[in-house]
This record gives structure tokens, C-alpha cells and sequence, in this order.
């Protein structure tokens, strides 16, 4: 009889064991992060990698009552890749959030998961223009080509340069900056001749060669992250850097990952970007500060914007009162704002793409290595391909 009660406790204790995973499950919420942390674009998976490790480091794992779980997948850049990921992230992680998306073509390849599973798709760093269009779940943090690219072709106007080349990585976000850049230079009076380089394995001599015959005034640049080294090798060996054509271009160029290690060549090149680590405010001094010391390297554009998709991540969820609803989350983001690192940003209640300040920027060195230093501001910019549709 005793053996019998004894067993019958067991039983009961181990049937509430047995159900106590689903209820642990029930209370943690899962973030997938696909991101190419292998192949040519690996800088840009550990920028975000290691921002979005910092945040939770700062703020905790745990949001709303709930735990918040980051599956890291390596898509290896590669968009069938990306897909399948985001299929088994959804389906079988159940998680509630996709996030990273290092390039257009990856980030393109999951909307459509994201839209069937009504699951929030947070872009940390593609920026073609058209992006946000492609699901009503999409909601970006990076930035876009034309917001970038716009006010260095006012700087380049306003500067005296009348005749332009542009040498683009040839897909969307580089077809998106040639475009904005020769809309807005021609419109006060300037020309531009457009060159497209492959976005794999890209070799710049020829193109280079061929600015070096036309020699214009200035030369626009777009190469994603990560890339601007092998361009900025390329140039000098050119001579490009002794040929008085100046060397413009968006942020993604003087990339803050890779400018320390360019050498003297990149000194003096213009650029307008979102985000520069010597951002001077009190808050990238702490962001750039904590970064360094987690991670010993210093961050970059694709970090911060790591760093931000997690704060829209939690205030969101924060909102919902930890509840995990793709339309209520992406409702809770639409109109947030608050103080990046990079300066004030908030999320387009009509596009979900970021308003931000783009600084232009002049590359010296400071202390002894190479930053990007901002010398103007043109505040609250929206992403103008999305503006000029209304
Ligand atoms: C993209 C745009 C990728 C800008 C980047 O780096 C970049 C993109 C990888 O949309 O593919 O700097």
C-alpha cells in the first residue's frame, strides 16, 4: 500500500515535470538571426553578431517577463540559403522574430516567409530602397541607398564638381545609389557617367583605368561593406590617389571596420552616412567604448544598426506586453523613436524604414588612426524614393 501511494506521488510529480517544458517554451520568445558570418560578407555577420550580444549583455535576456532566445544561423550569403533557414526558423524554432538580412538578395529571399507567417522580418543592414515593399512585415534599421547617397551629390555640387564618375557594385542597393546620385548632381548642372562592377569578386583595374583616362572632377563610389579595402588597393595602384580626381562616395566605402587599415589613400575622401564611430555624443562614446572592450574591434554602421534592430526588438515587445503576434509587434514599432548611438532615429509609421540624420563626413586621422569625421548634418532625413511616391 505504502510502495503504491509512493508510486502514485511519483507519477504525479514526474506527469508535472513532464509538463513544464511547454510552459517554460511558452515564456521564451526566439529571435532568428540570419546572417552571413562565412564567405565575402563575414564582417558584416559578426558587426551584428557581436552588437546584438552586447545588448542583451546591457539590458538582459529577459523582456516583458519573457526570455529572449537568439538562434544564430550563417546563410553564408547565399539568398537559397537565407530561405531555407527563415522556413525552418518559422516552422520549426517557432520563433517570433526573423532578423539581420546582410545584403538585398538575402533579405529579399525571406519576405515572403516572413508575410505567410505573419512574423516581424527586422533588416539590420540591406538598404536597397524597395526592400520595405516587399512585405508589410519587413521594418528596417540600417538605412537606404538614396537617404545616403543624396546630400554628398548636394556636397559635390555645392563644391565645384561639374563633371562625375559613378563606379557602383552592380545590383540593387548600387543601382540605387547611381541613380540618386546622377538625379541629384544633374539637376544642378553637373554630368555623370556611370560604371557598374560585379558584386562577386569584384575586380576594379578596368574601370579604374577607365576614369583615370576621362578624369572627371570627382569619383562617387558604392561598394557594400566589407569590400572597400580591395576598391581602396586597387585605386592607388592606378595612381588614382596622385590623379586629383576626388574620391566621394556613401559611408559603406570608408566602412569603420576596415578605414583603420587603408592607409594614407583614404584620407581626405568625402562621404555622407548615418553613422561614423566618432560620432561625437555621449552615447556612441558609450556604445563605441563598451563595444571595443566586449568585443576588441570597433564598430561599424552595420553594429549599430544590430544594435538598434535589438532596441526595436524589445520596446516592442515591451509594448505588447511580451505577447508575439506579428501584426500587434509590428504595429508596437511603427512611429518609435529614441537616441541611437548614431543620433536620433525613428521607425516611418507609413514606409517602417528609418528616418535619420545623414552626416557628411571627411576621412582624417585623430589620436593616430583614421575616422571618419563629420563635418555637416542634414537632419531627419526619409528615405527620398519612398517620399517622392506621395
Ligand atoms: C547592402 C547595402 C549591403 C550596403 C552592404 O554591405 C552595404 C545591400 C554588405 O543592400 O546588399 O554596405
Amino acid at each position: 500500500m505504502i510502495a503504491k501511494r509512493t508510486f502514485l506521488l511519483g507519477a504525479a510529480a514526474a506527469a508535472l515535470l513532464a509538463a513544464a517544458p511547454p510552459v517554460y517554451a511558452q515564456d521564451a520568445v526566439k529571435i532568428g538571426l540570419i546572417l552571413p558570418m562565412t564567405g565575402p560578407f563575414a564582417s558584416t555577420g559578426r558587426q551584428i553578431e557581436a552588437a546584438v550580444k552586447l545588448y542583451q549583455a546591457q539590458n538582459g535576456a529577459t523582456v516583458a517577463g519573457k526570455k529572449v532566445e537568439v538562434i544564430v544561423k550563417d546563410d553564408t550569403g547565399t539568398p537559397d540559403i537565407t530561405k531555407r533557414l527563415a522556413q525552418e526558423l518559422v516552422v520549426n524554432d517557432k520563433v517570433s522574430f526573423l532578423a539581420g538580412f546582410g545584403l538585398t538578395p538575402l533579405a529579399l529571399a525571406a519576405t515572403q516567409i516572413a508575410t505567410q507567417g505573419k512574423v516581424p522580418e527586422v533588416v539590420m543592414a540591406a538598404a536597397t530602397s524597395t526592400i520595405t515593399e516587399a512585405s508589410p512585415y519587413v521594418v528596417r534599421t540600417s538605412m537606404t541607398l538614396p537617404q545616403v547617397t543624396t546630400p554628398v551629390a548636394d556636397w559635390a555640387a555645392k563644391n565645384g564638381v561639374k563633371k562625375a564618375m559613378t563606379m557602383v557594385a552592380d545590383y540593387g542597393p548600387g543601382i540605387d545609389a547611381e541613380k540618386a546620385f546622377t538625379e541629384t548632381l544633374t539637376k544642378q548642372g553637373g554630368t555623370v557617367e556611370s560604371l557598374r562592377v560585379p558584386l562577386r569578386n569584384p575586380d576594379f583595374a578596368p574601370f579604374l583605368q577607365r576614369v583615370a583616362d576621362a578624369k572627371p572632377d570627382a569619383l562617387f563610389v558604392f561598394v557594400p561593406a566589407g569590400i572597400g579595402s580591395i576598391f581602396m588597393k586597387q585605386f592607388v595602384e592606378r595612381g588614382l590617389d596622385k590623379s586629383g580626381v576626388k574620391l566621394i562616395g556613401s559611408g559603406d566605402m570608408t566602412d569603420d571596420d576596415l578605414l583603420n587599415d587603408m592607409g594614407d589613400v583614404a584620407l581626405g575622401a568625402v562621404t555622407s552616412f548615418h553613422y561614423s564611430a566618432a560620432h561625437p555624443s555621449a552615447e556612441n562614446k558609450a556604445f563605441v567604448d563598451s563595444f571595443k572592450k566586449m568585443h576588441s574591434m570597433r564598430p561599424n554602421f552595420m553594429a549599430v544598426a544590430g544594435y538598434d534592430g535589438m532596441h526595436l526588438i524589445y520596446e516592442a515587445l515591451k509594448k505588447t506586453n511580451g505577447a508575439t503576434g506579428g501584426d500587434a509587434l509590428v504595429a508596437a514599432m511603427k512611429g518609435m523613436s529614441w537616441t541611437s548611438p548614431r543620433g536620433p532615429i525613428s521607425i516611418d509609421p507609413q514606409t517602417r524604414d528609418i528616418i535619420q540624420n545623414v552626416y557628411i563626413r571627411k576621412v582624417e586621422r585623430m589620436d593616430g588612426e583614421l575616422y571618419n569625421v563629420e563635418f555637416d548634418t542634414v537632419p531627419n532625413v526619409k528615405d527620398p524614393v519612398k517620399a517622392a511616391k506621395k
